[in-house]
């Protein structure tokens, strides 16, 4: 897969496309990421991605010229032959979950374009982005995390990404319930011992006590993940 990124803070980028996971799904080529600065696009001796908006109002919005043209440079005009899917990051796209990245990671490119200021050009959007997406109901300062959120979200889904396949079947928000309490050594840390029944051996009954707690947290937490899988499951 190759991941093109549009962003006035290309630096922003560089720690993150190294650590972990992904720097590791990069360093083995499962994964191409290239971070292009918007100002690259511009013409003007300002270099200016950004204007006052019409009709008036607090703050600036992002020029279409710089983003229609760094846009069709990586990915084409809008058409139906277009290989990439474009997506902006917005607070007005639709919600990012666990199924819109598994759908975002079966493409063979993405370019992600982070909006900065008050929002961008609305004839930009319509020119050439395919799909507006936000990560959730707050306020950021641009897409930039958002976009590093969907490069790691997808990254990881990537065949030969995770170590062990388990671990992505296992996802909380893959078998649609959350994870429960993990414990490793000391077995015993302040006077708080490891449950019992983790170090008994006993594997039937570590599987359906984990099932228990994940089952119990989600009750407590996070009732609407439960109501999604059906009423049945409590
Ligand atoms: C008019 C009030 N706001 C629109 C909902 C203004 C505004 C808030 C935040 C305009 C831009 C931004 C910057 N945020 C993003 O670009 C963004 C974002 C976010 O703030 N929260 C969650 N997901 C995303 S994706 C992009």
């Amino acid at each position: 897969m190759r991941i093109d990124v549009l962003t006035i803070f290309p630096q922003l980028f560089e720690p993150f496309l190294r650590a972990g996971i992904l720097g590791h799904a990069i360093a083995e080529g499962l994964v191409a990421v290239s971070v292009r600065d918007l100002r690259d696009w511009t013409h003007d001796r300002h270099r200016s991605v950004d204007d006052a908006p019409y009709g008036g109002g607090p703050g600036m919005v992002m020029r279409p010229e710089p983003l229609v043209a760094a846009i069709e440079a990586l990915a084409g005009p809008r058409s139906s032959q277009r290989r990439a899917l474009v997506v902006l990051l917005s607070p007005q796209g639709q919600r990012l979950d666990q199924a819109g990245l598994g759908a975002l990671a079966e493409r063979e490119q993405l370019v992600l374009v982070c909006g900065r200021y008050e929002g961008v050009d609305q004839r930009a959007i319509e020119l050439a982005v395919d799909l507006e997406l936000s990560i959730g109901d707050y306020v950021l300062s641009g897409g930039e995390v958002p976009a590093m959120a969907v490069i790691e979200g997808v990254a990881r889904l990537l065949p030969g990404a995770v170590g062990n396949p388990e671990s992505i079947r296992g996802d909380s928000f893959a078998t649609g319930i959350l994870g429960g309490p993990q414990y490793t050594r000391p077995p015993v840390f302040r006077g708080l011992a490891v449950p019992e029944v983790l170090v008994s051996g006993n594997h039937a009954a570590v599987a359906e006590w984990r099932a228990e707690r994940a089952r119990d947290i989600t009750r407590r937490r996070r009732p609407d993940l439960l109501a999604a899988l059906g009423e049945e499951e409590s």
